[in-house]
């Protein structure tokens, strides 16, 4: 672990400026070797130098600014160096090629970070926290990273933790002292209300990460329905530019299209499929497929029906299949004669909204629809504090069945040191949720995804 690693933490490409970070027992010692202006090894920690980076021969590579810094106080808490370079590929990658000369080896994906939580820096929610500042596009989804890297995240997990060290303690006690005549008093008038009052705070943090979530992943949206009826339309209105191709040909969308717009600040990742019907086309066959699966993946269905048509049995058994999803049923054309029956579709009149793409009516109302339906107004926007990573959640929610069956054992009057064991046992677990224990495969797999640098 102590070998000194080397990265071009910028992105790769042309720019003003390029940053190469060195960090490691070596970091300040490699840099001096081939840094043509102060003395490295006797500057003082946090000051940036100006210089020449130079190769074997003294040949000046390139005009850089050196920042050095030394441990403990830096990200990964080793010593580390960053050279401003000028930020073009050549530059970077020879100064780059020329660290590894002197012995730092090249950073894998997400290393620095690692190190940094390895030597106890930041934990490992907080290391998340940083690939999802990296990856954010939203407002909102910078104002959640940045929350998990400032540890407020971590609070919720540290808290249910604690409030399980005082069961434990409670436990005990009264094991110890008991000031009760039997154990199952102990269990019943103590334990019970504090399993009760843990398994509702679990809860309540399991059911805000579902926000957490959406601001994360934001909502994959696909528009479904026949050729024809107005889908790719949608696309374009609610992107407001023509992205989609609109025809009044029935299997012009022959692939997916793909946008992307915000509503109260939440991603929705819009698709627009081909239209779905039977069909001897080979090329549209395979749109349909497409469409299909893209049910699966989908947050949100957009089912969009033509007025002018009459209700068939296909657009009925269609609806079948979303209907275990969320969705809409948008009921297109309304400027044109009404040819169908609502009453067909027997879904709740609250699911169907009436649009004219073509008139630009609906569409607000649709926006106002899709705010309801994923309480997007109940989303904390000013100061989100949601677990949003999978890995978190899964692992909350098995802790969650383990306290129910605690709940159920103590009702079953289990010895209270077995109970004991298993209330530490979730404890452990649950820390994992922020490295307070850990796996190296989980390390390993999670920071794989990191980008080269960071
Ligand atoms: N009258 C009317 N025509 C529309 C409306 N929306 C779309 N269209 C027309 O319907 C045809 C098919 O639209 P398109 O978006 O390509 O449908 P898609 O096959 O479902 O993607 C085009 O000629 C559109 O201009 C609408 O609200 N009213
Ligand atoms: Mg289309």
């Amino acid at each position: 672990m102590n070998d000194t690693i080397c990265a071009i933490s910028t992105s790769q490409g042309v720019g003003a400026i390029a940053i190469v970070r060195v960090s490691g027992e070596s970091a300040i010692s490699i840099v001096n070797q081939i840094f043509k202006g102060k003395d490295l090894t006797k500057v003082d920690s946090h000051i940036i130098h100006y210089g020449h980076i130079i190769d074997d021969n003294n040949i000046p590579i390139d005009e850089v600014l050196v920042s050095v810094m030394k441990s403990p106080r830096t990200f990964t808490t080793e010593d580390t160096v960053e050279i401003n370079t000028h930020g073009g590929i050549a530059p970077t990658n020879k100064v780059l090629e020329l660290l590894l000369e002197k012995g730092c080896r090249l950073a894998q994906p997400g290393e620095f970070t690692k190190r940094a939580f390895l030597n106890g820096r930041i934990d490992l929610l907080e290391a998340e926290a940083v690939m999802d500042m990296i990856d954010s596009k939203t407002e909102i989804q910078r104002k959640m990273a940045m929350n998990q890297i400032t540890g407020k995240t971590s609070d919720l997990i540290n808290e249910l933790r604690e409030d399980m060290i005082q069961i434990i303690s409670n436990i005990n006690v009264n094991i110890d002292y008991p000031e009760y005549d039997d154990v199952e008093e102990i269990t019943n008038e103590i334990l019970i209300p504090k399993i009760e009052k843990l398994k509702e705070k679990i809860n309540k943090v399991l059911k805000e990460s579902e926000n957490g979530k959406i601001i994360k992943e934001g909502i994959q949206t696909s528009i479904i329905g026949r050729p024809n009826v107005g889908k790719s339309s949608l696309l374009n209105a609610l992107l407001e530019e023509d992205k989609a191709i609109v025809t009044d040909i029935a299997g012009t969308t022959r692939d997916i299209v793909e946008g992307k717009i915000t509503i109260n600040g939440i991603l929705l990742n819009i698709l627009d499929t081909a239209g779905i019907r039977d069909t001897d086309n080979k090329i549209e066959a395979i749109g349909v497929e497409k469409s299909l699966q893209m049910i699966e993946d989908s947050d949100l269905i957009l089912f969009m029906i033509n007025n002018n048509e009459p209700i068939t049995e296909d657009i009925l058994e269609l609806l079948e299949k979303i209907k275990k999803k969320k969705y809409l049923i948008l009921i297109n054309k309304i400027d044109l004669k009404s040819k169908i029956n609502k009453d067909l579709l027997k879904v709740e009149p609250n699911k169907i909204i009436s649009l004219s793409i073509k008139e630009n009516q609906g569409i607000e109302e649709l926006k106002e629809k899709i705010v309801e339906l994923f309480h997007m107004d109940e989303i904390e926007t000013k100061d989100p504090t949601y677990l949003s990573n999978t890995r978190s959640i899964s692992i909350l929610k098995k802790c969650l069945k383990r306290v129910e069956e605690i709940e159920k054992a103590i009702q079953e009057n289990l010895p209270i040191d077995m109970i004991e064991l298993d209330i530490k046992s979730i404890w452990e677990e649950l820390g994992t949720i922020n490295g307070t224990t850990y796996e190296e495969e989980l390390l390993d797999e999670m920071f794989q995804r990191f980008c080269l640098g960071k």
